[in-house]
């Protein structure tokens, strides 16, 4: 059946443009205020931009990553909006010449919000709700602007009246006394002729600056209250966030504590990482487009699969276990050379050992996967986290609950691998497979199912754009190869004699170690290059190999301006 919508006002492309980027705006707040209630991760940016994350080509994820670097996910989020800005412009320039096809295509918007929000891990047939909502109110903004009271000519607009058949009804002059003085022309006759833009429907020229100030009053408000709703949707639903619970968290005195600091494990030297890195100025690296909110009182972790003895845990009854609080440094297997993908942390949790211990995996289980409840997925080999390593399921970070953005309330850390393979935040289920059965997230990829951190030295100061004067300079960065330890760290300058740097004391092999270099500058350009060798004797080669498939190699340089 055809459904009449209206007659279609004309007006230039720039407004049509307009008119759909306010039904996009318009669709999109209202879908984050329905989210207030169907969850962050239902709404449609976020949706979409989470199928984006997980299907997009990896070398275009790490040009993006090498180009926004930790801000990679406010940029897709910033792309993605645009995007949607460009295609609703042509929405709403399409809409003028056939309204049909413009609703048409807000729908074919708001079926790919709906089908990205249901497919995720997780998600239920709520989920469909902010983009079905949000479609919905997008179209009506559209047919306001464009066909509705809202619309440039008046309105409601009344079909012209059914144009007179002069043959049957012959206009009464025709009948009247040729005495009588004749009518004016016909066709100047008000009551029959038709208005003049219906019949000339290409004439913009049309629009009266009434008109015009209605339809702009109108776009501006519909963005206002869309904005402000959207705003709004996202506030409300930080403030249904765990910030609340994490706070009210009380950890566990450690049986086994942590050893102390050994002193000068930090030699305090300007721009140097100090040796622990406090939690704000952990790097954080994760799929999740908005940080996963999970209720400690809700969460559970199941211990399954391939085991004798499947193990249900509810946070109360982890945090009753025994504790064992350990320094150990955390590294992505993302980082340059050079970089700062890297972080050492005070973790106290429960040895992942004792629990697989209880769970009794099968013979050739030879894979524990991690679960988070987004979905995301890690596999570390059973023997690893079986050989005595204080592989943990933690719930402190440096004194403190988790962060909820490290993984509150459970994260799994496990010294010596990269955390693409070990390090699952927000975990849930830690799952007895077999590397042949299952590929975790990254695998599919592109990246190496097996993740052993590599040897790796980083010069912190001098920086390549700091000042220097010749005399005394401090040279001096952090080294790590966790889990066999560095035995030596070696500098050189101008690619002459490899010199031995100073370590510091560390805490255990588990974690990063300072150094430094004192060098007697001269005035000049020069290189500064460091290498570190681990106490299996294996020093890191010069070799330099891309982050992919499994960790950069090759040596840190800097060079630097002496004046
Ligand atoms: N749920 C979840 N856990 C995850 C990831 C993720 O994407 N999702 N990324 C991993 C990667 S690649 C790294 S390097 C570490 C980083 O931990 P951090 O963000 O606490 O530094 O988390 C790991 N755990
Ligand atoms: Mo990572």
């Amino acid at each position: 059946m055809w459904v009449r919508l209206g007659r279609v006002t004309v007006i230039s492309r720039g407004y049509a443009a307009l008119a759909g980027i306010t039904a996009a705006v318009v669709a999109i707040g209202s879908a984050e205020l329905v989210a207030v209630v169907t969850g962050p991760r239902s709404a449609p940016l976020v949706a979409v931009g989470g199928l984006v994350v997980d299907h997009v080509p990896e070398p275009a994820k790490q040009f993006g990553i090498a180009l926004f670097g930790t801000y990679d996910k406010i940029a897709l989020l910033v792309g993605t909006a645009l995007l949607l800005g460009v295609f609703a412009a042509l929405i709403g320039v399409l809409a003028v010449r056939w309204l049909v096809a413009g609703l048409a295509g807000i729908g074919v918007f708001a079926a790919l919000g709906v089908g990205a929000a249901v497919a995720r891990a997780g998600a239920g047939p709520a989920d469909a709700l902010p983009s079905l909502l949000g479609g919905g109110l997008g179209a009506l903004a559209l047919w306001l602007l464009i066909a509705g009271p809202l619309q440039p000519d008046p309105w409601p607009w009344s079909p012209p009246a059914t144009a007179p058949p002069p043959a049957t009804a012959p206009p009464p002059a025709a009948t009247s006394s040729p005495t009588a003085t004749p009518p004016p022309a016909m066709t100047s006759s008000p009551a029959t002729a038709p208005p003049p833009d219906a019949a000339t429907p290409a004439a913009p020229a049309g629009m009266s600056v009434e008109g015009r100030r209605r339809f702009l009053t109108g776009a501006g408000w519909l963005i206002g209250t869309a904005t402000v709703g959207g705003l709004a949707g996202r506030w409300l639903a930080g403030q249904r966030g765990v910030s609340e619970a994490r706070a009210a968290v009380v950890l566990p005195a450690p049986v086994g504590p942590a050893p102390a600091v050994p002193a000068g494990a930090d030699l305090s030297v300007p721009q140097l990482a100090p040796y622990v890195t406090p939690n704000i100025g952990f790097y954080r690296i994760d799929t999740a487009l908005v940080v996963p909110q999970v209720d400690p009182d809700t969460w559970r972790l199941r211990i399954h699969g391939r085991v004798r003895n499947p193990i249900e845990l509810s946070f109360a009854e982890l945090l009753a276990r025994p504790m064992v609080e350990r320094y150990v440094t955390l590294a992505c297997v993302s980082n340059e050379v050079g970089g700062d993908l890297v972080g050492n942390a005070r973790w106290l949790g429960v040895p992942i050992r004792e629990l697989l211990d209880e769970a009794q995996p099968e013979q050739g289980a030879d894979q524990v996967v991690g679960r988070s409840v987004d979905g995301w997925t890690c596999g570390t080999p059973t023997a690893v986290l079986r050989d005595g390593r204080d592989a943990l399921l933690a719930v402190g970070m440096n004194g403190e609950p988790l962060p909820v953005e490290h993984g509150f309330p459970v994260r799994m850390v496990v010294p010596g691998l990269y955390g693409y393979v070990s390090a699952c935040k927000w975990v849930t289920e830690l799952e007895l497979t077999s590397f042949a059965d299952f590929d975790a997230y990254w695998v599919p990829r592109g990246w190496s199912a097996q993740g052993p951190v590599k040897t790796q030295s980083r010069i912190d100061t001098p920086r390549p754009r700091n000042r220097l004067t010749a005399g005394q300079v401090t040279v001096a960065g952090v080294a790590w190869a966790q889990h066999r330890g560095i035995s030596r760290v070696e500098v050189r300058l101008d690619e002459g004699q490899w010199q031995e740097a100073e370590l510091a004391p560390a805490v255990s092999v588990d974690t990063w170690v300072q150094w430094s270099w004192r060098w007697t500058a001269t005035v000049g350009e020069h290189t500064l290059q460091v290498r570190a060798t681990d106490s299996a004797g294996e020093t890191q080669t010069e070799r330099r190999r891309p982050v992919a498939p499994d960790g950069a190699t090759g040596w840190h340089t800097v060079r630097v301006t002496v004046r």
